[in-house]
């Protein structure tokens, strides 16, 4: 095994981070002879390589021309560029490079849906592992999804026996994607994003549209025109919008009593308001969801059960409960000034009552009078914590009442007074949180913990 590990001439591994490591137990589940190479000194998976390859001598601190040159196949992890010079050398030699998601497609025998975007990501392919599992599949979800508990594509078809695969794709992965053959895929919108990595908006497409490779049925949004695949990809498309859908087989939403409703062509699906997702963006997120979903087989109930019961990603507008009348909410993620704004529309627009909003922190300088027009018209009051609140009811101490609060908790128990029934209670800072908590993550768990004491 020495031997035929570290031979020239055999696969090479780029990046030895949580990709290259799960494509390393795959070479070696297929008795593949392969080496690895990082260009730092001590990559993130360094020690456990070691431990459980003892066998491969990784190639350390730097990109090494004559190893990269005499590989028969290289495969590129996602945070290293096709453009990096030596990688770039090797292409224009006809040297293949390929990437984790390639791997995986060659050896998965189950079906797969694949979704990419550059906004709701997490939330969709969350969504989806949600319908399955309430379906009764045995559902592998990973893929770029970040979270203690998420696996590189490659580590979930090790894990076990899944009858599903649902994966979130980068544009970083897709680029070195040379077929994926999903049995359906979506790009659930574009926007500028990554522009250090691609020249332009064209190429960052360009990348995502290879999701649409040898896709069975190709799922495209109504509303982002910009993200269809071209003729190139032929035959049915499933898509879905904010719409009413032209077509029965299509996923959209219409206006009747008052209210909204999820449609299946003319099938009614259910009522916006029973959702816990809060926003059209989410709403979106939800029809983008039962699409895949619907092309991949699952059951309308199944998706509608879960759809139903999703409270949304931790610490993103995630709903938490309703007592007494009076809907809490985790925004702590809302690390600034625009994501508040936003969470504060949205919530507003899915309650019947105001907003009372938790707030402050770090302010890092930012300009909180461009808050004052949405607490005017949606925030009955405002509770504020950490270093800045001073400094921050002062610039919008005209517009609607602030009070201050020296813990989370005191700010929970005041934000619980102040809230009339119809109202929503949220935590979205537009703050940083390193003066009280350790990231925004441990603030929103805090906030998370003292509300389920609240019940
Ligand atoms: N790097 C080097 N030298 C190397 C190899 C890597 O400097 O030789 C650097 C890269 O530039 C990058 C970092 O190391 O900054 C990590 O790169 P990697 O490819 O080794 O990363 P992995 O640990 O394998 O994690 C990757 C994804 N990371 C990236 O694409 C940067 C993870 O997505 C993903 O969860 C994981 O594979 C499993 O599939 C994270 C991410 O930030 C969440 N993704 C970006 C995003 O969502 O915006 C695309």
């Amino acid at each position: 095994m020495t031997e035929m590990s570290t031979q020239k001439g055999s696969t090479l591994i780029i990046g030895l981070g949580r990709t290259g490591l799960s494509c390393a137990w795959h070479m070696r589940s297929r008795g593949e002879p392969f080496r690895i190479m990082d260009s730092r000194f001590s990559p993130p998976a360094l020690a456990e390589f070691r431990r459980s390859f003892p066998e491969v001598e990784p190639i350390l601190g730097g990109f090494l021309r004559d190893e990269i040159l005499s590989a028969s196949q290289i495969v590129l992890s996602p945070g290293i560029s096709l453009a990096t010079p030596e990688v770039a050398e090797a292409v224009e030699q006809g040297i293949p490079v390929i990437g984790d998601i390639d791997i995986f497609s060659r050896a998965v025998q189950a079906p797969v849906a694949a979704v990419t975007g550059s906004n709701g990501k997490s939330t969709v392919v969350t969504l989806l592992g949600e319908m399955a599992r309430q379906d009764g599949r045995r559902v592998g979800v990973g893929g770029n999804l970040d979270g203690r508990a998420s696996m590189p594509a490659l580590d979930l078809l090790r894990a076990g026996d899944h009858d599903l695969y649902v994966l979130e794709l980068s544009s970083f992965q897709l680029e070195t994607t040379q077929h994926l053959g999903a049995t359906a895929a979506v790009i659930l919108n574009l926007s500028e994003d990554h522009l250090d990595r691609y020249d332009s908006m064209t190429e960052y497409r360009a990348a995502k549209m290879r999701i649409y490779t040898g896709c069975a049925l190709p799922v495209i949004n109504r509303d982002e025109p910009f993200t269809h695949p071209d003729e190139r990809v032929q035959g049915d498309r499933l898509s879905f919008g904010l719409s009413a859908p032209d077509q029965d087989s299509d996923f959209g939403v219409v206006k009747q009593g008052g209210g909204r409703w999820i449609v299946h062509g003319s099938r009614m699906l259910m009522s916006t308001r029973e959702l816990k997702l809060v926003g059209d963006h989410n709403l979106s997120n939800v029809l983008a969801a039962l699409a895949v979903g619907h092309a991949v087989g699952l059951s309308g109930e199944s998706m509608i059960e879960a759809a139903r019961h999703f409270s949304g990603l931790p610490h993103r507008c995630q709903w938490l409960a309703e007592i007494a009348g009076v809907t809490w909410f985790n925004d702590s993620k809302g690390t600034n000034v625009a994501a508040t704004v936003r969470a504060v529309r949205s919530i507003a627009a899915s309650v019947t009552g105001q907003v009372v909003l938790i707030a402050g922190g770090v302010s890092k300088g930012a300009d909180f009078s461009v808050l004052v027009p949405v607490l005017r018209q949606h925030v009955r009051k405002v509770v504020l914590i950490g270093q800045d609140a001073t400094w921050i009811a002062r610039q919008i101490g005209g517009a609607v009442e602030t009070v201050r609060a020296d813990t989370l908790e005191e700010a929970i128990d005041q934000a619980r007074a102040f809230a009339m029934p119809g109202d929503a209670v949220v935590l979205s800072p537009a703050c940083a949180s390193f003066d009280m908590f350790q990231d925004f993550a441990h603030r929103g768990r805090v906030f998370t913990a003292a509300v389920e004491a609240l019940q």
